[in-house]
């Protein structure tokens, strides 16, 4: 059964950054719920892909030097560890993770055509489609089975994963691997991230519902990392359970341990979380408004989708946050969605002239701060939310 536990009120698409401020943008009531038997955590109102992932999806990996490195550790570690024929990835995205790969020995699927042409320019093939059963069948017929399967930050993004799993089950080899990496549940109860839900996070995984979840497509997790990307990550390493050859480790259950303390499997926890989101909202606001009082600059850095349920929810304005600064060019001279400020072009002396920078990118932190050391130095400090609201000069 599901039931809701936090509501963040009338939310736009996170990633559809108008043109010019439209005070009717269209927006969804974004709810979330627990489900008391799978235990998985999931927003209660689905919008058809189709209107979320197409030719202007403005989301690219490779804007940040900490995912590039990411993937290029994983991809060092697949060859070493799994030393795969043909590796598959589910949302490859512009090509961060498959660019360190041989093009003869990558398959990308990407519905969204303005990124998968990045990666078909340089010569990758990609499948401009939505990862389902059908287009499983499709790749089975063309390249035979797969030996290992890679999603990062995708499968959450799909409603129906009921026919995602069927869909891996069928084209990964009897001894193939599949790796996939979502943001931790963990570790958004932990710090009070709420922004990590929106319309396009239909669902936040945890170990324990991915485990349960999995099992009916014959799949089970072997091994598993956490990870700091996207504010607290996890990396699971599925195989099919009837492939004995690789143990179980033990780090899964010492896991499953670990979240079930937490109470992740108790809808009482999440009734919790969302008692402390909204104090988060109160006091996020508080500092602003004093900001405001105080006629202090503040702006925001990183137009993130985590930022629009941020401003969304806490109904944040041009008057407390006067623009956002972001590095990625579809963002450039538009509008956070739902919100009348306005994204300008991140500069090396952006930040010059600013009392108060908003983190939206608050999961690039160290990025940033090794980025903004003059700011620092004259005396500029960051706001963030995570995992109470404050301002801050040092991490
Ligand atoms: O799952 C998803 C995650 C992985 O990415 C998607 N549904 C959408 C997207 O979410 P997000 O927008 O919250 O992701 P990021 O990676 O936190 O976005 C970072 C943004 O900040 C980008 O627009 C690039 C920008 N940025 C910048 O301007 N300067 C980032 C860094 C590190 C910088 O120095």
């Amino acid at each position: 059964m599901n039931k809701k536990f936090l509501d963040l009120g009338y939310q736009p698409l996170a990633n559809v950054y108008p043109k010019r401020y439209k005070l009717n943008q269209i927006k969804y009531k974004l709810k979330i719920q627990f489900n008391t038997n799978t235990k998985m955590v999931s927003i209660s109102k689905r919008i058809p892909s189709k209107k979320m992932f197409n030719s202007s999806y403005p989301y690219r990996s490779s804007m940040s030097y900490t995912m590039k490195k990411s993937f290029k550790n994983l991809s060092n570690e697949i060859k070493k560890r799994f030393c795969p024929k043909i590796l598959l990835e589910i949302g490859s995205n512009d090509g961060a993770l498959i660019a360190n790969f041989n093009k003869e020995n990558v398959i990308g699927i990407e519905p969204c055509s303005n990124l998968a042409k990045i990666t078909e320019k340089k010569g990758y093939l990609t499948y401009r489609k939505y990862w389902n059963y059908r287009l499983a069948n499709e790749l089975k017929n063309k390249h035979g089975e797969i030996d290992l399967i890679y999603s990062a930050n995708t499968l959450t993004h799909i409603s129906n994963l009921n026919d995602v799993f069927k869909a891996i089950s069928l084209l990964l080899s009897r001894d193939g691997i599949l790796i996939i990496e979502d943001p931790s549940l963990l570790e958004c109860i932990k710090k009070i991230s709420y922004d990590q839900f929106y319309n396009e996070h239909i669902y936040l995984f945890s170990v324990i519902s991915v485990r349960n979840f999995i099992k009916k497509f014959n799949l089970e997790i072997f091994d598993l990392k956490n990870l700091e990307t996207h504010g607290g990550s996890i990396r699971y390493y599925i195989k099919k359970i009837n492939n004995k050859n690789i143990k179980v480790k033990n780090i899964v259950n010492k896991q499953i341990l670990i979240e079930r303390k937490f109470g992740l499997d108790k809808f009482v926890t999440f009734k919790k979380f969302a008692k402390k989101v909204e104090l988060s909202k109160k006091k996020l606001l508080n500092i602003l408004e004093k900001l405001k009082e105080k006629k202090m600059s503040v702006i925001g850095y990183g137009a993130t989708a985590k930022a629009v349920t941020i401003l969304n929810y806490c109904n944040i304005n041009e008057d407390l946050i006067k623009n956002f600064v972001d590095t990625t060019p579809e963002k450039i001279n538009r509008y956070m969605p739902g919100k009348n400020i306005k994204i300008i072009k991140y500069k090396k002396n952006s930040l010059i002239k600013k009392d108060y920078v908003f983190l939206g990118a608050w999961n690039f932190k160290r990025e940033i701060f090794d980025k903004e050391k003059k700011f620092l130095k004259k005396g500029g400090k960051f706001i963030t939310h995570i995992p109470s609201p404050k301002y801050f000069n040092k991490i």
